[in-house]
């Protein structure tokens, strides 16, 4: 499949905190350098962007500011509305009097809820234009959309060295401490946490990206802030890590990538939705399927971080062989499915084949 030079073009609006602009940066990144599509990413939070953004990774990627939509003077091939962020009438108006309309995908949020299988791809034609929307979902079964990973990831994690990343980010753990990346919505336990962690016989250092400050000690626990990483490098700290402490969307995904164990933090949603899409993905993470062993441990421990109930991270530091067999045998299995991007590029091109 050569579909090189397509025009994409990826809108996205930020709603609140990093993912909406990491998964849209992550994608528009792999789209222009392992496919060479010509990618704009129209984004109304560019500061976001130089945050998460690693300088030398953008082949093929123009970033816009959201305004200059208007100046778009051809539409693309596929357009890509990131997260139902609503594009501006005139241009679905302009897309609408192409002669050849574009491919129009609404890339949607991840969920391992079971009914994402079946809108994952479904069309809906838009009110007023009746061009056809497809709904595009990301997910862990084949029935989805896959997930973000990029091919180079085993060769970059190959390379990896962790005494080179600890040096750069002045970390220098006791060599028998359990070391803990933490990320995690302002309204978790982080007390009963940092509590918890600071009376267990064991030595632990928490690292705090986007921290501040100096380093701070409490009973047997090191919490040191270090700074908010570009996504690279924020994939190298969940490798150097024992445990890591995740959240949303994107960040959770790399964890799972990094094959170790975690503990997610869901992005908070009305009426506790957020603990439905808790609850469905421990049912598949934590399946007979994925391996065998005590899952309780993790339920209860995942449960608590997400309703603020007393935490076991005892028992979850004790059990830390078994969570590392889990989490490496939960990489290979979402390992084996093709990622989203090279799922994406084949339902365009196939939609473009049927449209021209
Ligand atoms: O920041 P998040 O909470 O983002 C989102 C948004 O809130 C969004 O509206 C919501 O719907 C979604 O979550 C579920 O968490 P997430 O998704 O993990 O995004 C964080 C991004 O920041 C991700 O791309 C990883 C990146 N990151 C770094 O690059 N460096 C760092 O040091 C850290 C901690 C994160």
């Amino acid at each position: 499949m050569n579909t090189a030079g397509t025009r994409c073009s990826i809108f996205c609006r930020v709603i609140d905190n990093f993912g909406d602009a990491g998964v849209c940066w992550r994608l528009a990144k792999q789209l222009g350098a392992e496919y060479q599509w010509q990618v704009t990413l129209y984004i109304d939070e560019w500061s976001l962007l130089t945050k998460l953004a690693d300088p030398n990774a953008a082949s093929g990627v123009k970033v816009a500011r959201w305004q200059d939509i208007s100046k778009l003077d051809k539409i693309p091939d596929v357009v890509i509305e990131a997260f139902a962020c609503e594009l501006p009438p005139n241009f679905v108006k302009a897309m609408a009097n192409t002669p050849t309309p574009p491919v129009w995908i609404n890339l949607e949020y991840l969920s391992a809820e079971a009914w994402v299988e079946s809108a994952h791809l479904l069309a809906s034609p838009h009110s007023s234009t009746g061009l056809q929307k497809y709904f595009y979902f990301p997910g862990f079964s084949g029935k989805t959309g896959g997930l973000l990973r990029e091919p180079d990831y085993e060769i970059r994690r190959a390379k990896f060295r962790r005494s080179e990343l600890l040096a750069l980010l002045d970390v220098a753990p006791d060599a028998n401490a359990i070391l803990i990346s933490y990320f995690a919505y302002a309204n978790s336990p982080r007390r009963r946490l940092i509590e918890e962690l600071s009376v267990l016989p064991y030595l632990t250092h928490l690292l705090e990206p986007g921290g501040t400050g100096a380093a701070t000690f409490i009973g047997n626990l090191t919490i040191q802030p270090i700074p908010f990483l570009p996504q690279t490098t924020y994939d190298e700290l969940l490798w150097a890590c024992d445990i890591n402490f995740v959240r949303g969307e994107d960040s959770f995904v790399r964890a799972q990538w990094a094959g170790k164990p975690f503990v997610w933090n869901t992005y908070p949603q009305e009426n506790d939705t957020h603990l439905e899409k808790l609850e469905a993905f421990m049912d598949r993470f934590l399946s007979p399927q994925v391996g065998a062993g005590d899952t309780a441990i993790l339920r209860k421990l995942w449960r608590a971080w997400n309703t603020d109930l007393t935490l076991d991270v005892k028992s979850f530091i004790e059990s830390l062989p078994e969570q590392r067999t889990r989490a490496s045998q939960w990489q290979k299995s979402i390992s084996a499915q093709p990622d989203l991007a090279m799922q994406l590029v084949e339902f365009c091109d196939k939609l473009r084949g049927r449209l021209n």
